[in-house]
C-alpha cells in the first residue's frame, strides 16, 4: 500500500480546523453532530378473516408482547380498526411490516400491517 492521505472528516474528532498538505485551510465542525432518529409508529389493520389467535401469536413473535398485552391490542385493533404495535426507527419498523406481511402471506390470512411517521 501506499501513501493515504490523512485529511479531516467531520464528526471524527480532529477538530479545530488548520491547513492541510497543499496550505489551504480546512473548514471543520466545532458542534458535535447528534440528531434524534424519527420515529415510527408500527400498525395492525383489522379485516374479517384473520383468526384472532394469528393476530395475538404476530404480536407475541415480532413484538415481544407477552399473552395478555397481546390479546389486549388485537381486541383494540377487532373493536377500532386500527392500533399500535410499537414503535420503532425506519428501518426496524420496515422490518417488522416485512416481517408481518410474510407471515401473513405464508399462512394465507389477509392480515395487513403498515408504518407511520410519528
Ligand atoms: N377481526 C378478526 C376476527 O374477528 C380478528 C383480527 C384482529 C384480525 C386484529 C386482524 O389485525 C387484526 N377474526
Amino acid at each position: 500500500m501506499g501513501y493515504m492521505r490523512h485529511e479531516m472528516q467531520a464528526g471524527d474528532g480532529k477538530e479545530g480546523g488548520g491547513d492541510n498538505e497543499r496550505g489551504t485551510a480546512v473548514i471543520t465542525r466545532t458542534k458535535p453532530k447528534v440528531k434524534k432518529p424519527s420515529l415510527y409508529r408500527v400498525l395492525l389493520l383489522n379485516d374479517d378473516y384473520t383468526p384472532m389467535e394469528f393476530v395475538v401469536h404476530v404480536l407475541e413473535r415480532f413484538f415481544q408482547k407477552n399473552r395478555e398485552q397481546a390479546t389486549r391490542i388485537m381486541l383494540h385493533v377487532h373493536n377500532h380498526g386500527v392500533g399500535e404495535c410499537g414503535i420503532y426507527t425506519y428501518e426496524v419498523a420496515e422490518t417488522k411490516v416485512t416481517q408481518v406481511m410474510d407471515f401473513a402471506r405464508q399462512n394465507q390470512h389477509p392480515l395487513q400491517c403498515v408504518m407511520e411517521k410519528k
